[in-house]
């Protein structure tokens, strides 16, 4: 029997991605996607976003052939740059060395590069048409084109990749609940630009540290933490790096609320960010022409009806962005299901309910995680019980690293399951809170006694695959 024909809803990074893996698995498959072909002249321009990769995201894209490609582009980011309210910075690396750092990518670039490997490896493209509804009974979808003409077509077996708003969700919702839960963050967040070094200033280059073509040290992942608030930039390819200021959406100063325009939202960036400022030259009009987003971690308890439709990447598990790993996790979903569904292309419904099984505790220990880490983000960066955490949690690594690594690492560059990252990382935290007991001094503790401690304490950590 020949592999069946798939219909994926969604051309966007995961669909993209599952819709090559599945066709060089030799299924028939077929994209609608709402947007134009983002790969046509004219498309061009719009703002550079960009996204931080790590090797969850990383290995996806080797198991496609496509890593060599994406890395070409990207921007490597070492570690934090932490601005503190003082105008000093200091950089805290991410991992132990150069090997473990995450990288910029360019949303667009990476996209078309997707929609290429896809269309290369078979895939149909259908752009501009997007999903309206769908009759799970007669197995066929409503598409709906770019001038609002309607048509239906079979789709027996349908994937939903078509993000945090997703249409097939609610088409499926309204067909058999699928338990959604939608958790507000209650902050909300707005970009900014900064353009490359040369625009600016010589004199403002040199107060901000910044090199010849990017206005701020290019290898880092920039974070001005204010305590209940933060800005974050990201470095871009041609040398520009994307601001995004995170504020509560609503409430007392500083919100979203209190600050509806650039002109008071220029007042509060010069009392509380008044080294990035200066480095925003179109502050007033992007602050003034983009919108505010919203922050929300999406819960279902079902992603499936049996055989015959499944949601993947943010459609199923859309998470607040504060670890980065959005669209990491979303591509790490592509292989589970990819294999799964080359061992048994026949059997849809068991292929779909054990996806779900093994991907949705995982989903919803990342969903977790990237909530706590805006706390650390914005909050903890220059707390001193947070800080000699760290700094104990890197010295017991160093001596017992078969049992100690820290959260963040296990999250960005293992492939651990989260919800493994999630528990192992609790119980650390425990160990590290009772060996300080209130110390804000690491070197106040005894290590030898502590690595006792640790190997009495916690099994050693599963062999790692590192890329
Ligand atoms: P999407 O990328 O949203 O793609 C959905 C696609 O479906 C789109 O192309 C859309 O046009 C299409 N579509 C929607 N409705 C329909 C319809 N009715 N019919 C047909 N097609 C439809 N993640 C990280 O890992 N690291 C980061 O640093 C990071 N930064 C981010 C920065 C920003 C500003 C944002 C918004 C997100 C970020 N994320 C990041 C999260 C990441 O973007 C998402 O997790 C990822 O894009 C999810 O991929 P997806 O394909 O599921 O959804
Ligand atoms: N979605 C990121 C991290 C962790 C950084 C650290 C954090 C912006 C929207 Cl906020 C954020 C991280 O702990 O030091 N790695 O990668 C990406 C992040 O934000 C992205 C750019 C973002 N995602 C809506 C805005």
């Amino acid at each position: 029997m020949a592999q069946a024909s798939i219909t994926l809803i969604g051309g966007g990074l995961v669909g993209a991605l599952l819709a090559q893996q599945l066709a060089r698995r030799g299924f028939t498959v077929d994209v609608f996607e709402k947007r134009p072909d983002p790969r046509k002249a004219g498309f061009i321009g719009g703002r550079s976003i960009n996204l931080a990769l790590a090797e969850r995201g990383l290995q996806a894209l080797r198991t496609a052939g496509l890593a060599d490609q994406v890395m070409q582009r990207a921007v490597m980011m070492r570690g934090r740059m932490v601005h503190t309210r003082d105008g000093r910075s200091g950089l805290q690396r991410y991992g132990v060395d150069d090997s473990e750092v995450i990288w910029s990518v360019s949303r667009g670039a990476l996209n078309m590069l997707l929609l290429d490997a896809a269309e290369a490896a078979g895939v149909r493209l259908h752009f501009g048409q997007s999903l309206h509804d769908a009759d799970f009974d007669t197995g066929r979808i409503r598409l709906i084109n770019e001038q609002g003409a309607q048509r239906d077509i079979d789709a027996p077996i349908v994937i939903g990749a078509d993000g945090a708003g997703s249409a097939l969700r609610m088409a499926m919702n309204a067909y058999s609940p699928l338990g959604e839960r939608v958790e507000a963050l209650g902050h909300a967040y707005k970009e900014l630009e900064i353009p490359p070094g040369s625009k600016l200033s010589a004199d403002l280059l040199r107060e901000a540290g910044g090199h010849d073509q990017f206005a701020l040290e290019p290898h880092a992942l920039h974070i001005w933490p204010r305590g209940g608030y933060m800005c974050i930039a990201l470095p871009n390819t041609e040398g520009s790096f994307t601001v995004t200021l995170f504020l509560p959406a609503q409430g007392p100063h500083p919100s979203f609320a209190t600050l509806p325009t650039a002109t008071e939202a220029e007042a509060f960036f010069r009392d509380d960010f008044p080294d990035l400022l200066p480095l925003i030259p179109d502050f007033a009009e992007d602050y003034d022409s983009h919108p505010v987003g919203s922050l929300s971690t999406l819960y279902l308890d079902r992603w499936h009806i049996d055989g015959r439709a499944l949601l993947i990447g943010d459609a199923a598990h859309a998470i607040v962005p504060f670890h980065g790993q959005g669209m990491n996790c979303g591509f790490e979903d592509t292989v589970v299901l990819a294999d799964l569904l080359a061992e048994q292309p026949h059997d849809t419904a068991g292929v779909f309910g054990q996806f779900q099984r093994i991907r949705q505790p995982n989903a919803n220990a990342i969903a977790a995680m990237a909530v706590e880490n805006y706390v650390e983000m914005r909050d903890s960066v220059a707390d001193p019980h947070y800080l000699a955490k760290r700094e104990l949690g890197a010295l017991l690594a160093e001596r017992a690293p078969q049992h100690f690594m820290a959260r963040y690492r296990m999250v960005t560059f293992t492939h651990l399951p989260y919800a493994y990252a999630f528990e192992r990382g609790r119980a650390q935290d425990q160990l590290l809170q009772q060996l300080l007991r209130g110390s804000t001094e690491a070197a106040s503790v005894n290590l030898d006694a502590a690595v006792s401690t640790l190997l009495a304490t916690l099994p050693p950590l599963p062999e790692l695959r590192h890329g």
